[in-house]
């Protein structure tokens, strides 16, 4: 039986409440799930949230609340927001769940127990944002001073006792691997980045645990009850845990190793050499390495870093719900502009003027202007029900500009395919709305409504219909990993029933029943001065 696709996303922290560069993670992981799924693989897509460490308890402080409860509190938001999203995950973990801690405390016996962890006292950096520790050899690079690499912000000296996780030990085998598995990381300015990090001697141990004097919210380390294990080597684990590692033999082996963990480059270090090293440490073979790690680029709001002290964050919330409000399909407004402004893996722009020109430019005058003009057609000259193609001697020279239509059509799924085994989502909906613009063109070179008039021209109008039909239905397929709800509305609208389930019957020509009615019809998308901009 063919493996189970896996995919994850980051866990969230749980401090603050989701932001757009959560939800840009989630949308495009959401995106490839739902493509996989088109295509008839088994899935698992899982998703969640970080709850635990100093930053989450610090929090929990700062809103007077316990932090079980704060948890408990934001991670609403998250699961409210995948929701409204569309967010079409197979699992939600929290690093609070006894399923999770259970797997990790294992975890940390099976290292104790081997020997894999050394006791010792660490003397260091700390950045309490990212959660990370900084040796005093990597400070070197930014000059020296106490600022966190990462983040810029001002980094805490530690000095702790603990227990620690060899890292040095496992860097040849590390760099061996990546040169052996050079897609293990991508893009590829990602992977020459850990290359040669990789090229230096990495610090020679990683702190896996905090006092529980200084940081009480964390999972107790079984061996020691002076300490809570270090949120990241707990929240990596999740990764495992979810899929049932050392608990559920069987759904593990369906599921394990990852296919692609989506990452945003700010975590890439963690993935790519403290995540493989903690599985080498448990005594993963190559083999069972996780395949892919995505870093995607950065979001920033014009120019600058989205910050709460520039006040500057951007709320997925006050987006589809106030900004986009006028529009039936926000949320799916959104998705597209998250996945077609800026090529995956690189930094992109935000702004609200953006938004707008995605709306009006490609999704009002292309694909809302060739649903609405083509099926308000199908209505006005055949009762709005789908005609069969003309007859062939009806053509009247016009087959050259039919078949470059239909080709392309049926091009697109194996466009589709290249792009998104890259994760090149703005490609992919490139390709897509590449065919919408040649069928509007295909509109106005056809000039349908001069055959209407003709009673000799029934047939070819018969053949431009039918073609406009079958075109838009296999736009409607190829939408659905990137507008689910909006790919269903125009598959209802041509009265297909249900929503797209299969990539492959994009490749079918024709693929309606003749004589099948249109569905209900309605705008897809009003134009923003008729309301997004609210
Ligand atoms: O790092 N642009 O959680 P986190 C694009 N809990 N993506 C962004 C972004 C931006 N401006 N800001 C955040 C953590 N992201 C850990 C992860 S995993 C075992 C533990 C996205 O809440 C991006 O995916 O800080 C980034 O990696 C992630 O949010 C960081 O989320």
């Amino acid at each position: 039986m063919a493996k189970t696709f896996y995919l994850t996303t980051p866990l969230y922290y749980v401090n603050a409440s989701p932001h757009i560069g959560h939800s840009y993670t989630e949308v495009a992981a959401d995106c490839l799930a739902r493509y996989r799924r088109l295509k008839g693989e088994a899935v698992f897509f899982l998703t969640g949230t970080d709850e635990h460490g100093q930053k989450i308890e610090q929090a929990a402080t700062a809103a007077g609340k316990a932090p079980q409860m704060f948890v408990d509190e934001m991670v609403e938001r998250f699961k409210a927001l995948w929701t409204l999203l569309g967010i079409s995950h197979d699992d939600f973990i929290r690093t609070t769940e006894p399923r999770h801690v259970t797997v990790v405390q294992a975890c940390l016996t099976r290292l104790h127990d081997e020997n894999a962890l050394f006791h010792a006292t660490y003397d260091g950096w700390y950045c309490t944002p990212c959660e990370t520790f900084w040796t005093k050899d990597e400070l070197a690079a930014t000059g020296g001073s106490p600022t966190c690499p990462n983040c810029q912000r001002p980094l805490e000296a530690v000095k702790e006792e603990g227990w620690y996780l060899p890292l040095r030990r496992h860097q040849d085998w590390l760099r061996r691997f990546l040169k052996a598995h050079p897609p293990f990381i991508q893009p590829q300015t990602r992977y020459n980045e850990i290359a040669s990090l990789l090229e230096q001697p990495l610090p020679e141990y990683l702190c896996i645990t905090r006092p529980r004097r200084r940081v009480g919210w964390g999972i107790p380390v079984p061996f020691s009850d002076r300490h809570v294990t270090y949120v990241w080597f707990d929240a990596l684990l999740n990764y495992l845990s979810a899929p049932g590692y050392g608990v559920d033999a069987e759904r593990f082996e369906g599921l394990w190793p990852a296919d692609v963990h989506f990452i945003g480059k700010d975590i890439l270090r963690h993935h790519a050499v403290y995540w493989p090293i903690i599985l080498h440490a448990l005594g993963l073979s190559d083999e069972r390495m996780p395949r892919l790690i995505f870093a995607h680029g950065w979001w920033k709001i014009g120019e600058q870093k989205m910050s709460k002290s520039l006040g500057n964050i951007v709320d997925p919330y006050a987006i589809v719900q106030q900004f986009l409000k006028g529009q039936s399909f926000a949320a799916d407004v959104y998705r597209y502009f998250l996945l077609r402004e800026v090529p995956f893996g690189q930094d992109g722009a935000f702004s609200e003027d953006a938004i707008l020109g995605r709306l009006d430019a490609d999704l009002a005058d292309d694909l809302g202007n060739l649903v609405n003009r083509a099926l308000s057609m199908i209505e006005r000259y055949r009762k709005g029900v789908i005609p069969d193609f003309g007859s062939e001697n009806d053509r009247l020279g016009r087959v050259t500009d039919d078949d470059d239509l239909k080709e392309e059509a049926l091009q697109l799924s194996g466009r589709l395919d290249e792009s998104m085994s890259n994760l090149s989502f703005a490609d992919a909906l490139g390709s897509i709305f590449q065919l919408v613009t040649h069928a509007n063109r295909y509109i106005e070179n056809q000039t349908p409504w001069l055959y209407a008039k003709d009673t000799t021209g029934q047939e070819r109008l018969n053949t431009i219909l039918r073609s406009l039909a079958e075109v838009i239905r296999i736009v409607s397929i190829t939408l659905e990993p990137f507008m689910p709800s909006v790919s269903a509305a125009i598959w209802q609208q041509l009265g297909m029933g249900g929503t797209p389930r299969r990539l492959a019957d994009a490749s079918r020509w024709p693929g309606i029943s003749s004589g099948q009615p249109l569905g209900a019809r309605s705008v897809l998308f009003p134009k923003s001065e008729a309301g997004a901009a609210g």
